[in-house]
């Protein structure tokens, strides 16, 4: 997409991005070893180790489940003493925790922003205190990149084109109108932006593939639910749902049920997670698309931590590596599924 079609504050975002340098995440050696002890920096840990303030979103998905458990268990492995704080899914209740973690001057402040905008003053905050912050999963909407050291997670918007593209592929060489209803996650987070702004560019270029609806189910089960029950009332027809996660496509399944549809028969289901659930769903033939997200990002963010406080360079943005699954591929992988 050409930058100058965005709007201002995407294109922000979509530059800053643009202008540091994409590693991949297999590009760190040594990852998730938790091994070597990185010298002290003056922080509360004492002694060698490394005290870490996370500031977590919240509890909304089988997702968010899976990698708070990745960081607790990568730190404990690691020898990282972590603080960890669980937002209820609300900026306000992060912005105290990263200032109380700021007040007992941990080592490192790393989280997971609820929405892009509004961390400048917080995080000004922290500079000026000297306490090097980590962006975990997903990325704010700032031009001062000096606020964070590094930036850890998957590309939304990529997510996007591949659930995008899936469909084209799906309906290609038809011309019949599509209805499409989107699930969007949280309003104004980076995965809910960049995953419906990928989904229209891959999906532009089938103009029969229309979304006709598209709202919020804030990343939970019950949200999109809820949304779904008041789409099928609405909507005259639909083929197709695109839930942004796999808790909002599963939310609405059981709203498809509950009207007496089929669902992967009657509506095409497409989501982005790959939590055990959703691949279940999947294998089931409920949903037929899945495009994983990675929630396993606790070694890797041990990992950067001990770098960054060892005063080591670290790329300014790691990307995690993800797949794709339809129903066949998710009967397989099933087993040995870690989440
Ligand atoms: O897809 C969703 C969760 O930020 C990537 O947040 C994460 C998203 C994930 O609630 O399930």
């Amino acid at each position: 997409m050409s930058t100058t079609t965005l709007p201002s504050s995407t294109r922000r975002r979509f530059l800053a991005r643009a202008a540091t340098a994409a590693v991949l995440a297999t590009a760190l050696a040594a990852c998730g070893s938790g091994g070597g002890s990185a010298p002290a920096a003056g922080g509360s840990g004492g002694g060698d180790k490394l005290t870490m303030g996370f500031a977590q979103v919240g509890a909304e998905s089988g997702w968010r489940t899976a990698n708070t458990k990745s960081i607790q268990e990568s730190a404990a492995k690691a020898g990282v003493d972590l603080k960890f704080s669980d937002a209820q899914q609300k900026q306000e209740n992060q912005i105290k925790a990263i200032r109380s973690y700021i007040q007992q001057k941990v080592d490192i402040i790393a989280f997971s922003p609820v929405v892009e905008t509004g961390w400048d003053a917080v995080l000004l905050e922290a500079k000026r205190a000297n306490i090097p912050v980590i962006l975990t999963d997903r990325a704010i909407d700032s031009p001062d990149t000096s606020l964070y050291k590094t930036f850890l997670g998957s590309d939304f918007t990529v997510e996007g084109k591949k659930a995008g593209e899936w469909l084209v592929q799906k309906y290609q060489g038809k011309t019949d109108p599509v209805a499409i209803v989107e699930l969007q996650g949280t309003t104004g987070a980076a995965p809910a932006i960049d995953r419906k702004e990928g989904f229209a560019e891959a999906t532009k270029v089938a103009p029969n593939l229309k979304v006709v609806a598209s709202q919020t189910g804030d990343f939970t089960r019950s949200g999109g639910k809820q949304v779904m029950e008041a789409f099928l009332k609405s909507q005259p027809k639909i083929d197709v749902v695109y839930a942004h996660n796999d808790d909002m496509a599963l939310g609405a399944i059981e709203a498809i049920e509950a009207a007496g549809k089929v669902p992967g028969k009657d509506i095409t289901i497409i989501s982005v997670d790959a939590v055990k659930d959703g691949m279940t769903a999947l294998a089931a033939g409920k949903i037929n698309y899945i495009v994983e997200c990675n929630p396993l990002l606790g070694p890797q963010l041990m990992d950067l931590a001990k770098k960054v406080k060892a005063g080591q360079e670290v790329p300014k943005r790691v990307l995690t590596e993800e797949t794709t699954f339809d129903q066949a591929k998710a009967a397989e992988a099933l087993p040995s599924r870690q989440y």
